[in-house]
């Protein structure tokens, strides 16, 4: 199982950067997660001569991290604010192509560098793809939330239809999860009355104070392209 969704998140990745970095391409995007390594693998072979003239642009240390390590060179969404191509995983996918992000805590750097795309595309293995959010990812939609107002925020979030809302925690139990921009992330699952209309979901949480980013992305992707069991490829646009 572990070697078909290794090799599901490969071949999506492999197809997505064959089918939308460009030779032309300056600068790209580079998301986090476990499926973006393939995307640098494959952009590291497109070859030298193509890459030196890019400019990469990471959404966290991980990726930050996968750039640096490839030998390409790094650049910051505050000197370039017009990428040419971002391509990021997601935790889920609905058949509009809006998404949950945010499960490894860099969703607002994510959004930040999808929104300055001029294309942003979304690789991921087939566990991702879903009719309705909520269906295959059940921890709920990350908040990042600024630190101080996260327990009031708990208490509005469990008003509006999320009970089970809770502060994401490191592992042991340490302490919360702290995110690159230092703010804290609430989990907070809704109903599938909820999920059917994300937009709007979106819109009511990012109402709230203290909100730093939600974790949806709704009407940002061009397309979704997902390594499937069968070894074969699928993509929504
Ligand atoms: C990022 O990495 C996140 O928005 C999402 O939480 C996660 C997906 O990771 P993977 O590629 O490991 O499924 O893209």
């Amino acid at each position: 199982m572990s070697q078909q969704i290794e090799a599901a998140k490969k071949l999506a990745a492999f197809t997505a950067v064959d089918n939308h970095v460009k030779p032309t391409d300056k600068f790209i995007g580079i998301g986090s997660g476990s499926t973006v390594p393939y995307v640098v693998d494959r952009i590291l072979q497109q070859g030298e001569e193509v890459n030196k003239d890019r400019i990469f642009l990471p959404t966290g240390f991980q990726s930050r991290q996968l750039i640096v390590n490839g030998g390409l060179r790094l650049g910051d969404v505050s000197q370039y604010t017009h990428i040419d191509v971002t391509i990021d995983g997601a935790d889920e996918v609905d058949s509009n192509l809006n998404c949950i992000k945010g499960g490894g805590a860099c969703q607002l750097q994510e959004k930040v560098l999808a929104e300055a795309a001029n294309t942003f595309i979304v690789v991921a293995d087939f566990r991702k793809k879903s009719s309705i959010l909520g269906t295959s990812w059940k921890q709920g939609v990350p908040i990042e939330v600024a630190p101080g107002a996260y327990a009031p925020m708990l208490e509005r979030l469990k008003k509006m239809g999320s009970p089970n809302a809770a502060l994401r925690m490191a592992k042991m139990k340490a302490g919360p999860v702290v995110t690159d921009n230092g703010n804290f992330v609430i989990d907070a699952p809704f109903s599938e009355e909820d999920y059917k209309n994300p937009k709007e979901l979106l819109v009511k949480l990012k109402m709230l104070t203290g909100v730093v980013e939600v974790g949806l992305f709704c009407d940002m992707a061009k397309a979704a392209y997902f390594g499937n069991e069968d070894g074969s490829v699928s993509v929504r646009w």
